[in-house]
């Protein structure tokens, strides 16, 4: 296939640039192709779907999902499955063409509303529509940020859908920021403006999902969780869909095989509701890119619920199961929508034929801290901030990632002085939340409010604080925001701390290729964005000369 790919979604992204052979995150350019080709239809549904919602005419849910689940499957490291994503984009021609018949006026909308055609012309059609096709690089830089940001919104849609709580006003958006992204009339002050207002939604999606979760499963508490292993078989659930957990943790009970997270699935430990399981053992291993090494050792069945899949080595491969938004050629798909069962038999049974996982280390880690049970500790900590035991906090959310320079967070996390307090959330605790970095006054140093989404707790958090010091901007607060990215989530949580206001975040280990010099100047001058430096620059510029 005559084809060069472009991606230059993610923190990886080669040379700073953006992938063009292969992906550093090991996707082919006939997968790229696709997964151009599907944002192109979702974006052309989101077209039609905001335009029938103008004419007063309300969409299905099965609808919303599809177009959540569709950006979720373009998520770095999701899904790489070519079959699957060519089934995903006719779906979606098959609905969209259903949907433009009832449209009273399709004539306004862009092409891509439009295009339909068989399977043997998607290859063609893939090469017009990828990332280059905008070619005024600011207005793309502008349009890549805001379908990232999109994209982190899917995954916690998604999310949230699965334990059937959907939002009209978070999916309208959704689909009309889509739409947005093809209209050419739009210029970069409006697409900054759009860019922004994705933020807002950001904190509204993150929202619904806290509650869909707290709901369903109690709020997170303080929670040791073990990271050795037992002796029976077990299955190890990677990636962040709770209710996926749930279910597989039903129908294990009395099977003799036990339960173990992986990566972003540790949080689960931490809710009321995964606790009454005798066969939840513990976490096994660290964030999704030690998993070559951790799954081998693993020795059962492993199950993706969403990213970060490392394709996988021959040894496990046919170990590896996927569902929902991941896929992977070669493994297994357990297939089931929102509201729907998952059978996840099979996995079960191939369990039992599997030996115990290997012990990879002993010990126990310390979570839970989300929003509930950090402001029933509220008394305390602003006692030991007036008293001034806790200096200040840093905020260390986000991704962790392979790049030999992410060793910057865990030396970072070394070097605060003793007086500071970690809060974090996403897969990049992994970096320093086996250290033993202490506690203030009983406060353990490093406070995990759950997984990326979980940042939406962190946030409730600064704003309670806020409240609690009678101060008028939320950067008043002793708190120093560093944080590190990798994939689209992390950009739905960037914006939606622009859009609460946050200021001088500083965004690491590079900042994103898909910023082009001009909108990262905006958003250096109007929001103090920044990178990161030497560990030994950055600890003197956050605490000058008063290090501990
Ligand atoms: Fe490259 Fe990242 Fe895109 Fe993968 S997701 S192709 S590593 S930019
Ligand atoms: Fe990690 Fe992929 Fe982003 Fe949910 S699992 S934070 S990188």
């Amino acid at each position: 296939m005559d084809y060069t790919m472009f991606c230059f979604q993610c923190q990886e992204t080669a040379g700073c640039s953006g992938c063009t052979k292969v992906g550093v995150c090991g996707k082919k350019p006939d997968v790229a192709a696709m997964q151009d080709l599907l944002v192109f239809v979702t974006k052309g549904l989101s077209a039609v779907t905001t335009a029938l919602r103008n004419e007063g005419k309300k969409i299905a849910a099965e609808v919303n999902h599809l177009i959540t689940k569709n950006l979720f499957i373009t998520i770095t490291n999701a899904n790489f499955d070519k079959e699957a994503i060519i089934e995903a984009v006719c779906q979606i021609l098959v609905v969209k063409k259903e949907l433009l018949s009832q449209l009273s006026d399709a004539a306004v909308l862009p092409s891509a509303a439009h295009w339909d055609a068989e399977r043997t012309q998607f290859e063609a059609k893939a090469k017009e529509v990828g990332v280059l096709s905008t070619e005024n690089e600011d207005i793309r830089s502008l349009r890549e940020l805001v379908t990232y940001g999109l994209k982190g919104l899917s995954a916690y849609s998604k999310h949230a859908n699965a334990l059937l709580h959907d939002s009209e006003e978070v999916d309208a958006f959704l689909q009309r920021a889509l739409a947005a992204t093809l209209d050419d009339s739009l210029g970069a002050d409006e697409l900054t403006a759009l860019a922004l207002e994705t933020g807002k939604y950001g904190v509204e999606g993150m929202a619904l999902l806290d509650k869909a979760n707290t709901e369903t499963y109690g709020n997170p508490e303080i929670t040791k969780v073990k990271l050795g292993v037992g002796t029976n078989p077990g299955i190890l659930v990677s990636g962040h869909d709770l209710h996926d957990l749930k279910m597989l943790l039903e129908q294990t009970q009395g099977t003799g095989v036990d339960v173990y997270t992986h990566s972003e699935m540790l949080p689960a430990h931490y809710y009321p509701a995964f606790k009454q399981y005798p066969n939840f053992v513990g976490n096994y291993g660290n964030a999704w890119w030690k998993q070559k090494e951790e799954f081998e050792s693993f020795r059962g069945p492993i199950l993706m619920t969403t990213n970060c899949i490392v394709p996988p080595k021959d040894s496990y491969r046919d170990r590896m199961y996927t569902t929902g938004a991941a896929g992977y050629p070669g493994c297994k798909h357990i297939s089931g929508e929102a509201g729907e069962h998952k059978d996840f038999s099979e996995l079960i049974e191939h369990a039992k034929r599997c030996a115990s996982p290997i012990e990879l280390e002993q010990g126990e880690i310390i979570g839970g801290f989300a929003h509930a049970q950090v402001l029933a500790l509220a008394d305390k900590i602003v006692e030991a901030v007036k008293s001034k035991a806790i200096r200040k906090f840093v905020v260390m959310a986000g991704c962790d990632g392979r790049a030999k320079s992410r060793e910057y967070y865990t030396e970072f996390a070394k070097a605060l002085p003793q007086d500071t307090v970690i809060l974090t959330a996403g897969c990049a605790k992994y970096k320093y939340n086996k250290l033993d970095l202490g506690t203030i006054g009983g406060i353990p140093r490093v406070l995990d409010a759950g997984q990326c989404n979980d940042s939406y707790s962190l946030a409730v958090i600064a704003l309670k604080l806020k409240e609690v010091f009678g101060l008028d901007d939320i950067n008043d607060l002793p708190i120093i925001y560093n944080i590190a990215w990798y994939e689209q989530k992390a950009v739905i949580v960037l914006l939606a701390l622009l859009y609460l206001g946050v200021k001088n975040i500083h965004l690491g280990p590079t900042l994103p290729a898909f910023l082009s010099p001009n909108v990262a100047k905006v958003l250096v001058e109007n929001f103090g964005i920044a990178g990161i430096g030497t560990v030994e620059d950055d600890i003197a510029l956050f605490f000058g000369e008063d290090r501990a």
